[in-house]
């Protein structure tokens, strides 16, 4: 949505132009560029981590997305108290060194109201706040929230991903939340909305929603998508998960010529520089 503007814990950004999130992964087992980040003890190397967060930011990312619990159908579950670990100590390090709003991938209220004292900015939640007490984390420390839509849990997800009419229940699906969220006080313009690409959906239901993506307009909130590596993309080109960035920049370029405010993406630089030209044009 064109002409308005969030603050994120004191950074106001406006969505005139659209905005690169960088990806920061946390979790031992995400499919793309976890392991990079870990110790041999199997915790995050917060050197590392500060360095890639640096190197984003640098590269023009407004937004750096921490999280710590992976929704790879069938990922271990992470306790409360391992994603406390893994995310915490990094959002106040990226907090006191560098200046980039922090978006956390959470959906555990405790996380939300930690994260919000610690820095960060953003919570970014795949589970749209339906959570106990998710909501009421997020009314509390009055931060903005992107609800993503998901069909089913992560866990099983894509094993039969069924819609009687896709694009409809994706955005009365995001109406349902954003009502949920004004009824327990969040404000109406801190509320970013996602389709979810990848979340309870075939390849056939991630095209559908790509092309038919400037329609979530009607809901006049920011729009954030993540395409960035995902599986979608590699059964288009036949390509592993390393070697979809191309694929990954010509999705980006499409949905943000159908709206798109911002761009999840593991691959800033080259995000970015796509973001430019279409902004030229
Ligand atoms: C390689 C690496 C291939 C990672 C696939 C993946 C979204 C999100 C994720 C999204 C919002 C992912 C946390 C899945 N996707 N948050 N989170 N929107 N808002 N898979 O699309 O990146 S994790």
């Amino acid at each position: 949505m064109s002409e308005c503007s969030m603050n994120f814990a004191g950074k106001v950004l406006d969505f005139n132009t659209p905005k690169v999130m960088g990806i920061l992964n946390v979790t031992p087992d995400s499919f793309s560029d976890g392991n990079e980040l870990f110790l041999d003890s199997g915790e995050v190397s917060l050197d590392k981590a500060l360095l890639r967060a640096e190197a984003m930011s640098e590269a023009g990312a407004a937004f750096i997305d921490i999280g710590g619990e992976s929704t790879k159908p069938g990922a271990a579950t992470v306790s409360l108290e391992e994603e406390i670990d893994r995310v915490l100590p990094l959002v106040e390090l990226i907090h006191k060194n560098i200046d980039v709003i922090i978006s956390v991938d959470t959906s555990s209220p405790e996380i939300m109201l930690q994260a919000a004292s610690a820095g960060a900015g953003l919570i970014n939640d795949v589970r749209a706040l339906q959570r106990p007490g998710a909501i009421e984390a997020v009314s509390k420390i009055d931060l903005p929230v992107c609800l993503m839509h998901m069909q089913g849990s992560p866990a099983t997800m894509q094993e039969a991903p069924r819609y009687d009419n896709l694009v409809n229940e994706v955005i009365s699906f995001l109406d349902s939340r954003i009502l949920a969220c004004t009824a327990a006080g969040i404000d109406r313009n801190q509320i970013i909305v996602d389709p979810g690409f990848g979340f309870g959906k075939t390849l056939e239901h991630n095209l559908e929603l790509l092309g038919r993506l400037s329609e979530f307009e009607k809901l006049k909130l920011p729009l954030l998508v993540g395409l960035s590596r995902k599986a979608m993309l590699g059964l288009i080109t036949g390509k592993s998960v390393r070697d979809r960035k191309a694929a990954s920049i010509a999705a980006a370029v499409i949905a943000l010529m159908k709206g798109a405010n911002i761009i999840r993406t593991h691959d800033v630089p080259d995000t970015v520089d796509a973001m430019k030209v279409y902004q030229a044009v």
